[in-house]
């Protein structure tokens, strides 16, 4: 129909046969190809949510859960309980007050790391808020002061040597520091000699702190060999190799085996 439309069209003009033929050719072409791609265009707009939302199950059912229990430290004395301190060293271990694990997996097929996001720690009542953190690599932590005196954030730490000097809390912007390696970096403040945090910067997306009974739980692993890694305190860090099944879900009560 359109073709002939065109015909006619091109009939009144004054072109030569050899090219109205061409034309022709042309404009049927054009309308056969039109229909054909406006066709495939229709079926492929209806599939592709099909597709997607298999694909995401498919995803879903694959992955694995890996939950558990970590052996914690005994609780410290109420004495020290009572005490405001977040993280305490006996024998120049440091362990939180109560007492949390950190629970992460390393492995070779995990080369999509977790896009590092902005975390905070506050320091409030001249004490870090959270005193343990666990964050993946490249993440950028900001501490606001909210006491009203000075304070400062500093580590020795070999993972990340870093000094944000003293500062009030109108202090803008917030002061900050960017994590970049992994390995554990302990916080102090130069003021108040008491105050320490405990970051943990890891280079996987699947990480977690405990509670305070010992219990984790890590959800959406891709199926595979994983270094299961629990740290217990400044000194602990527990190992233990798992290979998960697609669609699994795994217990794993870690214990000190040596
Ligand atoms: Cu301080």
């Amino acid at each position: 129909m359109k073709a002939h439309l065109q015909t006619a069209f091109i009939g009144r003009l004054s072109v030569p046969p050899a090219k109205r033929f061409l034309i022709n050719y042309f404009v049927r072409l054009l309308g056969i190809s039109g229909w054909i791609g406006g066709l495939g265009c229709l079926l492929f707009g209806l599939g592709l949510p099909l597709v997607s939302i298999a694909s995401e199950e498919e995803a879903h059912g694959e992955s694995a859960v890996l939950a558990g229990t970590v052996p914690l430290p005994p609780a410290p004395s109420p004495e020290v309980m009572a005490r405001r301190y977040e993280i305490i060293s006996r024998g120049g271990v440091l362990s939180t007050i109560p007492p949390i694990g950190v629970v992460w997996v390393e492995a070779d097929h995990l080369n999509a790391p977790e896009e590092p996001g902005l975390r905070r720690v506050v320091q409030r009542d001249f004490t870090f808020h959270p005193s343990l953190m666990v964050v993946p690599v490249g993440t950028r932590i900001e501490f606001p002061n909210e006491d009203d005196e000075y304070h400062n954030v500093f580590s020795y730490s070999p993972a990340e040597r870093f000094d944000l000097g003293r500062y009030l809390p109108e202090e803008r912007p917030i002061p900050s520091h960017t994590f970049d390696n992994a390995g554990m970096v302990t916080l102090r403040c130069d003021i108040h000699e008491h105050m320490r945090a405990i970051i943990l910067v890891v280079a996987t997306p699947f990480h977690t702190e405990t509670d305070t009974e010992g219990r984790f739980r890590l959800e959406g692993l891709p199926p595979g060999r994983y270094t299961v890694k629990a740290w217990i305190d400044s000194r602990t860090t527990l190992e233990e190799v798992v290979d998960l099944q697609p669609g699994e879900v795994r217990t794993l009560d870690i214990s000190v085996t040596e």
